[in-house]
């Protein structure tokens, strides 16, 4: 074997210890790359304070590979260096003249197409963070007619014996997600993930991101993400304490004055690297078994982590590079202003985009059922609405956020992800938030001064996507409902959508 110096390069979303270029890496030989580089931080503008939490996160994790006896070559925005990862690595393969490069595969196609074109050569291994291999997904797939997350997730249940008697599921069914669909309760006694104070290195940190990226969506202020495995350790601990029990009851619900209600908020965490997804799935599984939190509840959240999160990046890497520019329904909307904070009279819309630009966070039945079901609705471009989630989430990587957007919420890919499109009208947003008591507009309205924008959309976009959905057995009831209405009220909705949508299109303030 040679004892030639090589590279390793970690990602600010790579922050784990056991990570699998690490791993091969030898510490008496090897050099540690790590860089804060402009091109990351603007493919999208990302929002301020995800590039803070990864920056502050990235220093802290540099010190911590130091102290476990790596040498590590760390650039920092602010000192001399290049734009991009490659240019990094070609920079430091010429300061520590070595000859090749070992890396954690990238969460996005384009990083690993920048890495396979590097001049200095990268030998990229497997990112075994996940329970699934690409291997063991593609195999899953191979000769299924529909890639349901269901299966996937028992599949991933038995590998992990997560939840298991023996053979069969705890609590004798794998899913109690209809115990989890309890409307937005009167009170919270939770208060929300724990916060952690900036320290002078986070505070340098934003000041450095204030002044550099202060022009991105999205503010600085108030920041309190973790910014150590240790910190994010205490946040999950936190959370399984203090929230998880009533994590299954009000998954989706929406309340005003409460953006997390009984959420982990831990999704930066383990998407960076600083927590483990099995770890946090054996902490809730203990509550489960001690007794202090419910089988719906613990279910629930373990089903999003093994089940959606991993079958979600099976997705991802299945389809390929081409998925991201899918677009079944044919949409080609420009995104309204609004999601970049412009005014809205629509109360539900506007709690979570100002969740959004305040914290980089807004839970998942406010993107999947607000702005993603108006984008859909609206018939917005799904690049577009992907864009933007790409961006304005601390938690956003594309290999999570693609399939999620593209396929979950705005159906572009045609039914790979769901069987069928996540549309709402008023009435759900009535039903699962109190948003629409405080609202300019009346949500029993349907048509004429004051209309719900989403009662008069719905229908538009049932009607207009007629030949495709039709005959899907899950929205035929809906189509039958639309049929028996009134033949001159259809003819208003689909009217007043129709202008609703233009003056949207035009700058008018919905
Ligand atoms: P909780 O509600 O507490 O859930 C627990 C954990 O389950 C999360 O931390 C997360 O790790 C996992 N999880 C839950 N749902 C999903 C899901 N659908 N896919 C993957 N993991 C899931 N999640 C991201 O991590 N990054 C994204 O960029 C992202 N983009 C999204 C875009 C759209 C349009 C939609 C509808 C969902 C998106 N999600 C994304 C999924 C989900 O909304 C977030 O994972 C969740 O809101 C994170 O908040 P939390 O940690 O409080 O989650
Ligand atoms: C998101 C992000 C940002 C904002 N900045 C950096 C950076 O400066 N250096 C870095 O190594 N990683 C950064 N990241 C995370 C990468 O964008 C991420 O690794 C890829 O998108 C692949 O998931």
């Amino acid at each position: 074997m040679s004892d030639k110096r090589r590279l390793i390069l970690v990602l600010g979303d790579q922050l784990s210890m056991d990570l699998s270029a690490l791993r091969e890496g030898d510490k008496d030989r090897d050099v540690v790359v790590m860089a804060e580089v402009a091109d990351e931080a603007t493919y999208v503008k990302h929002h301020p304070k995800k590039i803070a939490f990864l920056f502050a996160a990235m220093r802290k994790f540099a010190r911590a590979l130091e102290e476990d006896g790596w040498q590590v070559a760390y650039r920092r925005l602010d000192q001399d260096g290049s734009d991009s990862i490659c240019g990094e690595l070609l920079r430091r393969a010429e300061e520590f003249d070595a000859h090749e490069v070992l890396a954690t595969e990238p969460g996005e196609f384009r990083l690993i197409e920048a890495l396979e074109n590097c001049p200095v050569p990268v030998h990229m291994f497997g990112d075994d963070r996940f329970l699934a291999s690409h291997a063991e997904f593609e195999d899953w797939a191979e000769g299924r007619k529909a890639l349901r997350m269901e299966y996937f997730y028992r599949e991933m249940r038995r590998k992990t014996g997560l939840l298991m008697d023996g053979d069969d599921p705890a609590g004798g069914k794998w899913n109690f997600d209809h115990e989890n669909r309890k409307p937005a309760p009167d009170e919270v006694t939770h208060k929300g993930p724990l916060r952690f104070d900036p320290d002078e290195e986070v505070q340098e940190v934003l000041d450095l991101v204030g002044a550099r990226f202060g022009k991105h969506f999205g503010s600085l202020d108030g920041f309190f993400f973790a910014t150590t495995r240790e910190q994010a350790l205490e946040a999950m601990t936190d959370f399984m304490k203090n929230a998880l029990a009533r994590f299954g009851d009000y998954q989706d619900a929406m309340l005003t004055d409460q953006r997390w209600l009984y959420h982990s908020i831990l999704s930066p965490y383990i998407n960076a690297g600083l927590l483990n997804p099995l770890e946090v799935c054996q902490a809730a599984e203990a509550e489960y078994k001690a007794g202090r939190a419910p089988i719906n509840a613990v279910e629930g959240f373990i089903r999003q982590i093994i089940g959606w999160r991993e079958y979600v990046r099976g997705i991802y890497f299945l389809k390929g590079p081409d998925y991201m520019a899918n677009n079944a329904l044919g949409h080609g909307r420009k995104l309204p202003a609004f999601y970049w904070g412009a005014e809205t009279r629509m109360k539900c819309v506007e709690c979570a985009v100002t969740s959004t630009q305040q914290e980089a966070y807004a839970h998942h039945i406010q993107r999947l059922m607000i702005t993603g079901n108006f984008a859909l609705l609206a018939g917005v471009d799904p690049a577009e609405v992907h864009e933007w989630y790409l961006a304005v989430y601390a938690d956003a990587y594309e290999w999570v956020e693609a399939p999620n957007t593209i396929g979950m919420s705005q159906f572009a890919d045609g039914g790979v992800l769901g069987s069928k499109p996540y549309v709402s009208s008023g009435s759900y947003i009535n039903r699962m938030s109190d948003h629409c008591k405080s609202c300019h507009y009346t949500v029993s309205k349907k048509t004429g001064q004051g209309a719900c924008p989403f009662n008069l959309l719905y229908w538009h976009f049932l009607d207009r996507h007629r030949e495709r959905f039709e005959k899907n057995p899950r929205m035929g009831n809906m189509y039958r409902t639309w049929d028996k209405m009134d033949a001159d009220h259809r003819e208003t909705v689909l009217q007043e959508a129709d202008s609703l949508l233009r003056s949207m299109d035009q700058g008018g303030v919905v």
